[in-house]
């Protein structure tokens, strides 16, 4: 599936799941749009550069309605952009870039965040066909993805309002960035661990980096724990450093759940985070999954089990 007909596919999947802004700017919010251009308008000189709006570093160029329109971005640069489109898909913005290293990178869009009228959300894929649709970033309506880009290669964006939205004040701004891993780990998974009997051994106070590598990927470890503990810890780092996953955690103790992990603390944190008490040694079994059966080459995690000495 090319990513054009994903991306239209998603949207369409998710048309009305999410509350329609009113177009009627009449919340008294405010007006972050950029001045209108006052400049001559030669309509010939695109290298004039317009005065930018507060922290853009450039501005997108319409149009990039299409794959074969989409419009090549430099990283390191907050791109400034307004939906201001009549089609039935609003205006989405088709964006590219390239790494010239491998590495992390990290894609942020900014709207609630600079007062604009936008829910902005982003479809990110690679050239070999990997994309994962972003909606909300950590507390925020702001989306944000970070990922391991390991071989060096396009990448692609696509933005959109959520509700198809657009006029003025439904900005938003794009930032492509290289970053350093979020995360540690002390070893890497080993697929096919997709069944318990090939279950990954997990050692006592270590942290896997693993990924839900294809759609309903499962993950087992086995992990033996010692007497002379008072408690096993379990955590899950992924959506709260940039990975587009909602995964879920069960320990299993002769194939019956002990424990069955969700969330956080609070609600809204989506990475599992939680503890069991032990007064004995234990051999368990570890399934962590996504909570959607979602998976791609990005949807990245890693996992402590950690031993609570009495
Ligand atoms: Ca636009
Ligand atoms: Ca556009
Ligand atoms: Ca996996
Ligand atoms: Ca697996």
């Amino acid at each position: 599936m090319t990513p054009v007909a994903l991306y239209i596919l998603l949207l369409t999947a998710c048309n009305g799941c999410k509350p329609h802004l009113s177009t009627d700017n009449n919340d008294h919010r405010v007006d972050t749009s950029p001045p209108p251009d006052t400049g001559d308008d030669t309509g010939e000189t695109a290298d004039t550069a317009p005065d930018l709006p507060e922290r853009c570093d450039a501005m997108e160029v319409e149009p990039n309605d299409s794959l074969d329109l989409a419009e090549p971005i430099a990283m390191e640069q907050w791109l400034c952009g307004t939906f201001e489109g009549e089609g039935a898909l609003g205006d989405p913005e088709f964006l590219t870039f390239a790494t010239e290293q491998p590495g992390w990178l990290t894609v942020s869009v900014e709207a609630a965040a600079r007062n604009s009228l936008a829910d902005a959300q982003f479809l990110f894929y690679d050239d070999n066909g990997h994309s994962v649709f972003i909606y909300d970033g950590v507390a925020t309506s702001d989306p944000s993805l970070t990922v391991p880009a390991d071989v060096v290669s396009e990448f692609g964006v696509v933005v959109a309002e959520t509700g198809y939205l657009s006029g003025d004040g439904y900005d938003w701004a794009l930032l492509a960035t290289q970053v350093k891993p979020p995360v540690e780990w002390t070893f890497e998974e080993t697929e096919d661990n997709d069944a318990s009997d090939r279950a990954n051994t997990f050692a006592l106070d270590g942290t896997v980096f693993g990924k839900m590598g294809d759609t309903a990927d499962k993950d087992w470890y086995h992990v033996s724990v010692p007497a002379g503990l008072q408690a096993v810890t379990f955590n899950i780092e992924a959506f709260g450093s940039g990975s587009p996953v909602d995964l879920q955690l069960r320990v299993y103790e002769d194939g019956v759940v002990k424990k069955a992990c969700y969330h956080g603390v609070v609600d809204y944190d989506l990475d599992p985070d939680c503890e069991l008490k032990v007064t004995e040694a234990h051999e368990w079994d570890v399934l962590v999954q996504d909570e959607y059966d979602s998976g791609s080459s990005f949807n990245w995690y890693t996992m402590t089990i950690a031993g609570v000495a009495e």
